[in-house]
Parts: C-alpha cells; sequence; structure tokens
C-alpha cells in the first residue's frame, strides 16, 4: 500500500459538519483536497449521479467515488494509516463506530433537519417561514435527550480513546450548527460533553474548517463561497456541480 497522497475532490462546503469532518480528517492525515463547495440542494444531473441520496459530502480521488463521511472516513484511516484516528483494539473500534453513528444519525437529525434546517436553510435557501415551534420543540425536548447520552459517553479529560479518533470529530462537528442557529449548549448542565467538544474544536485541524465554515456563514450569497474560499487560501474545482435552483432533499418528499 502506498503511503503517497493523492488529491482528493470534495463536493460540499463547510457549512455541512459532515464535509467538515471529512475536511479535518484530510488535513490530520495530509491529503491535499480541492473544493467544489456547493450546498447539496442545489446540485445538479450529475451530483445526483454521483450521489444518489443528494447529500454531501462525495469524495473522489485516483481510486474511488464515495458517499457518506463515515464511508469516506474510513476509507482515508485504511489507506493512509498515519495518523490512525480509529483505535485498534476491537472492543475500542466498535464503541467508536456507534459513537460516530449515533452522531451522525441522531445528533445529526436533531442539530441539522431539526434545528439548523428550519433556522438557516428554509428561511434563505427555500424563501420559507422559519417554523419557530419546530426548533422550540427540537432544542428543549429533543437536544437535551441526546446531549444527556453524550455527557454518560464523555471522557474526563482529552479525546475518547488515546489519540483523537474520527468519534470524537463526528460528535464535535455539530457544535459550530447549533451556533450559528442561536442555540448554546448548556456548560452547567453537561459539563463534561461540552468541554470534551470544546476541546475537539481546538485541534488545529478542526479550528481551521470551522472557520471556513463561519466566514461561508457570514456570506451574502451562496455565489460567494467558491471565492472566499480560494482567498483564504482553499483549493477549489474549476467547474461545480451546483445548478442554478434548488431542489427539495428526498429525504423530505
Ligand atoms: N450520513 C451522511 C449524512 C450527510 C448529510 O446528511 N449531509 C447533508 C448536509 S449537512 C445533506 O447533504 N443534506 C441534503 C439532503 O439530505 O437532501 C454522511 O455522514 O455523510
Amino acid at each position: 500500500m502506498s503511503d503517497q497522497r493523492e488529491v482528493a475532490t470534495i463536493i460540499g462546503g463547510p457549512v455541512s459538519p459532515y464535509v467538515r469532518k471529512v475536511l479535518a480528517v484530510c488535513t490530520l492525515k495530509g491529503v491535499p483536497y480541492r473544493v467544489d463547495p456547493i450546498v447539496p440542494f442545489f446540485g445538479n444531473e450529475e451530483f445526483s449521479r454521483l450521489s444518489p441520496l443528494r447529500r454531501v459530502p462525495v469524495f473522489i480521488d485516483d481510486q474511488v467515488t464515495l458517499c457518506d463521511s463515515t464511508v469516506i472516513c474510513e476509507y482515508l484511516d485504511e489507506r493512509y494509516p498515519s495518523p490512525r484516528l480509529m483505535p485498534s483494539d476491537p472492543a475500542q473500534r466498535a464503541r467508536a463506530r456507534w459513537l460516530e453513528e449515533y452522531a451522525d444519525t441522531r445528533f445529526g437529525n436533531v442539530t441539522i433537519w431539526q434545528i439548523f434546517y428550519h433556522t438557516v436553510i428554509a428561511p434563505f435557501v427555500f424563501g420559507k417561514e422559519r417554523d419557530t415551534a419546530r426548533i422550540e420543540r427540537a432544542v428543549t425536548q429533543e437536544l437535551p435527550k441526546v446531549m444527556d447520552y453524550l455527557e454518560q459517553h464523555a471522557p474526563a479529560e482529552g479525546f475518547l480513546f488515546a489519540d483523537i479518533s474520527t468519534a470524537d470529530l463526528a460528535v464535535a462537528v455539530f457544535e459550530p450548527n447549533l451556533r450559528w442557529s442561536r442555540v448554546e449548549l448548556d456548560k452547567a448542565r453537561w459539563p463534561r460533553a461540552t468541554a470534551w467538544m470544546a476541546r475537539v474544536a481546538e485541534v488545529p485541524a478542526v479550528a481551521s474548517v470551522t472557520k471556513l465554515g463561519g466566514m461561508l456563514m457570514r456570506a451574502s450569497s451562496l455565489e460567494q463561497h467558491r471565492s472566499l474560499l480560494a482567498e483564504a487560501g482553499v483549493a477549489v474545482t474549476e467547474a461545480t456541480l451546483a445548478a442554478p435552483k434548488p431542489q427539495q432533499s428526498p429525504a423530505l418528499m
């Protein structure tokens, strides 16, 4: 297995937590990448072909075209084993997989579909009224259940395992999307989980991609995303899979 890092193309912008997880893993492993920072709802027909669920990230390199951040991160960990981002002990590895799955599915559902979608995407992408009752229900009823669970599993110090893992990343990447939705996690109620996420957020590979996402959140239009990233020193693809008009998500049909 060659240790040479091949350039990867990543479809999807750093406002997406799942894209940030993959960008952070590329950075930690020294995999150079270029980005087509589309918002998935604007993907064209080629995007539908590459990503049948019409989701970002999509990852393309000299060997594979992959969807799903977990599949992509596992591929990167197997192809470029250094530094390892999954523990080697089978029981710890299984625990890492479960926490990553829990974060992707449940924390993601509450943060992205129930809160960020209704706070940011529905009004700004689809021109819909904010569903404030739904957001309130998610913040007061669903988010606490997720945070209670994470509080039980959060490490008292450091990361989940000896070194940072994709499971740590998978959890911590959702916090900025909550903040961008004007939802602050209560540090007194969930001290271990919030402190753990803050430690992960401080890792330079994570902090740099979060900063890029924050920059795009402040952009006045989606058209600016490519040029803003390029100005920030991120390699951007020449062509884009963005279409002029958004499509409703298959998840909401
Ligand atoms: N399990 C997927 C989830 C990816 C995902 O839901 N991405 C969101 C962006 S944050 C998306 O593309 N949503 C568009 C849609 O579902 O229509 C992963 O880990 O990559």
